[in-house]
C-alpha cells in the first residue's frame, strides 16, 4: 500500500475530509485504533502531510488526490467523516462527494453545525439514499486526539455503520464513571465504557452538543461566582482557594472544571509574580453555542434561565470600559468582608451553593433536550446522554453518574430535581445555598447563576406563584382573560375591570 494516493483499491475503513487540527487529531485517533484513514483536504498538500504523520500508527492513512480518488479508497458501506468550518464550508465539502457516494454510504459531520442545518442536510441526503450523522464532538483538540465525547444524531442504521469507529475512538470511563487514561499518548485504553452513543435522529446529536456547551457556560460561571464570593467576601487568596477547589474535587463536585480551577488558582504570572487570575483581563469571550442554547430555550418555551444568565454574565463582563466607569460612580454596600470566624461556614456554604446550582444547570439542560425532543419527535435517550458526558468532554463530572442513574430509574423523569437521590442532595445542601446567595447580595458580589438557579428551584417547587396576579394584570389592561382555580383548565374568563359592579364573563 502506498501512502500517497497511487493505490485505487478500497483499503480504507473511514475517510476524513478537513484536516485542520480537529479533523487531523480525530483521524490520528482513528489510525491509532487500527482504522485505515483515507485523507482528503481542500488544500491537498495538507492530506499528504497527514498521511506521512499517520504512517507509523497501526491503521495508517492514504492521502487522496481528489474527491473521486478519496471515494475509491473507501470500503463499502463508505463512512466519510468531515470536520470543516461550520456553515457554507460544510455544504461545499458535502457537495464534493455527494454525487460520488452510493446509497447506504454514511457522511458524518463532526463540526459545530447548528442543529437546524443538520436537520436540513440529513433530509436532503436521505433523498439520495445517503445516511447523514450530525455528531457533536466534545473535548477540544486533546479530546479529539485521545478520546472525545461523541454525541451522534441520525438514522439508527447510520449509527450501526459508524458505531465501531465512534465507540473505538471515544473516551472511556471505568466502573466508577471516571475517565480512563491510556498507557501513553496514542496507546488506546483497553476496556471501559465508551463515551459515544446515538442520542436520537436528525439534528439531535448537534442539539445535545449545543446544550452540553450551554451547561458548560453555567458550570464555569457558577465556579467563578463561588471563587469571587470567597475571595472578596471571605478574604481568601488564590493559593488558598486553589486548595479549597482541590479538596472539593475529591467530593461530589469532582469534575474536570473543578480540577482545572484548582490548577489555575495556583498559577503565578511569570512576568509579574502575581496570581495568574489577577493579570488576565476580566472580559469573557464566547463563540455562540451558549447563546444558541438560550435562544432555543426561549423558542421552545423551556426554562433555562441559569444557562441564559451565564451567557449574559459573559456579556456584562465584556463591557470593560463601561464597568470601570460605572464602578467609579455607583457605590455598593459598605460592608466588604466577612467575620473571620465565619470562614469555614462561608466555604462550606459556597460548596453547597455550587453543588445545587450545578444540579439545577443540568436539570435545565436535560429538560431543554426533552422539550426539543418533543417538538422534533426525537425521543432522545437521557440516560445515554449523561453516560457519554462522563468522559472526554469539558463538563465531565462525578455528578453525571448520578444523573445517568436517575434516568435509568425513570426514563421519562420530567426534571432531575424530582429524582429522589438528586432531590435529597439538593435538600441537604439548600440551606448553605440560600445563605450563600443572601451573603453575596448583602456584600454586593454578583452571583447571577447561583441566584438564578435558586429562583428557578423555588419557582419549580412552588405550589402557587404570583402568576395569578400577573394574569389579573393582563386581563385588566388587555382583556387577555384568565382561568379560575375552581373551574377546569381551558375555560377562560374576563372581568370588565374599571366597572367593579359588572360580573365576570365566560370567554371560552
Ligand atoms: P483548508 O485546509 O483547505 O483551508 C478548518 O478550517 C477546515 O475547514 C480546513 O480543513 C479547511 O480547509 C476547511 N475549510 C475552511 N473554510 C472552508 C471553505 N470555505 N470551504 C471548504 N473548506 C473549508
Amino acid at each position: 500500500m502506498t501512502q500517497h494516493g497511487g493505490d485505487d483499491t478500497a483499503t480504507c475503513h473511514v475517510g476524513m475530509m478537513g484536516l485542520a487540527v480537529m479533523g487531523k487529531n480525530l483521524a490520528l485517533n482513528m489510525a491509532d485504533h487500527g482504522f485505515r484513514v483515507a485523507a482528503w483536504n481542500r488544500t491537498q498538500s495538507v492530506a499528504e502531510e497527514f498521511a506521512i504523520e499517520a504512517a507509523s500508527s497501526p491503521g495508517g492513512a492514504t492521502a487522496a488526490k481528489d474527491a473521486r480518488h478519496f471515494v475509491r479508497l473507501l470500503k463499502r458501506p463508505r463512512v466519510v467523516a468531515m470536520l470543516v468550518k461550520a456553515g457554507e464550508a460544510t455544504d461545499w465539502t458535502i457537495d464534493q462527494v455527494k454525487d460520488l457516494l452510493e446509497p447506504g454510504d454514511v457522511i458524518i459531520d463532526g463540526g459545530n453545525a447548528h442543529w437546524e442545518d443538520t436537520n436540513r442536510r440529513e433530509r436532503d441526503l436521505k433523498a439520495r439514499g445517503l445516511l447523514f450523522v450530525g455528531s457533536g464532538v466534545s473535548g477540544g483538540e486533546l479530546g479529539a486526539r485521545f478520546g472525545p465525547s461523541l454525541m451522534a444524531g441520525g438514522d439508527a442504521q447510520a449509527w450501526e455503520a459508524i458505531r465501531p469507529i465512534w465507540e473505538g475512538i471515544s473516551a472511556k470511563v471505568d466502573a466508577n464513571g471516571r475517565e480512563m487514561k491510556g498507557a501513553a499518548p496514542g496507546k488506546p485504553v483497553a476496556g471501559g465504557t465508551p463515551c459515544a452513543a446515538h442520542v436520537g435522529p436528525g439534528g439531535a446529536g448537534h442539539y445535545v452538543k449545543m446544550v452540553h456547551n450551554g451547561i458548560e457556560y453555567a458550570d464555569m460561571q457558577t465556579i467563578c461566582e463561588a471563587y469571587d464570593l470567597l475571595r472578596r467576601g471571605a478574604m481568601l487568596e488564590p493559593g488558598e482557594l486553589s486548595g479549597i477547589f482541590a479538596e472539593w474535587n475529591r467530593g461530589e463536585l469532582e469534575s474536570f472544571l473543578t480540577e482545572i480551577t484548582a490548577d489555575i488558582l495556583q498559577q503565578k504570572d511569570a512576568r509579574t509574580g502575581k496570581p495568574f487570575v489577577d493579570v488576565v483581563l476580566d472580559a469573557a469571550g464566547q463563540k455562540g453555542t451558549g447563546k444558541w442554547t438560550a435562544i432555543s430555550a426561549l423558542d421552545l418555551g423551556a426554562a433555562a434561565p441559569t444557562i441564559a444568565e451565564a451567557v449574559f454574565a459573559r456579556t456584562v463582563s465584556s463591557m470593560v470600559d463601561e464597568r470601570r466607569a460605572a464602578s467609579a460612580m455607583i457605590a455598593g454596600p459598605s460592608a466588604d468582608h466577612m467575620e473571620h470566624g465565619d470562614r469555614a461556614r462561608v466555604v462550606s456554604d459556597a460548596h453547597d451553593a455550587l453543588l445545587c446550582a450545578k444540579i439545577v444547570a443540568y436539570a435545565q439542560g436535560f429538560a431543554l433536550i426533552a422539550a426539543a425532543g418533543r417538538e422534533q419527535g426525537w425521543a432522545p435517550r437521557m440516560d445515554r446522554i449523561a453516560k457519554i458526558w462522563r468522559g472526554g468532554c469539558i463538563i465531565r463530572a462525578r455528578l453525571l453518574s448520578r444523573i445517568m442513574a436517575a434516568y435509568e430509574r425513570r426514563e421519562d423523569l420530567p426534571n432531575l430535581l424530582l429524582d429522589p437521590e438528586i432531590g435529597a442532595m439538593v435538600s441537604k445542601a439548600q440551606a448553605g445555598w440560600r445563605r450563600t446567595v443572601a451573603r453575596a447580595a448583602t456584600l454586593g458580589v454578583p452571583t447571577p447563576t447561583l441566584s438564578s438557579a435558586l429562583a428557578y428551584f423555588d419557582g419549580y417547587r412552588a405550589d402557587r406563584l404570583p402568576a395569578s396576579l400577573l394574569q389579573a394584570q393582563r386581563d385588566y389592561f388587555g382583556a387577555h382573560t384568565y382561568e379560575r382555580v375552581d373551574e377546569p383548565r381551558g375555560k377562560h374568563f374576563h372581568l370588565d375591570w374599571p366597572d367593579a359592579s359588572r360580573p365576570e364573563v365566560v370567554v371560552g
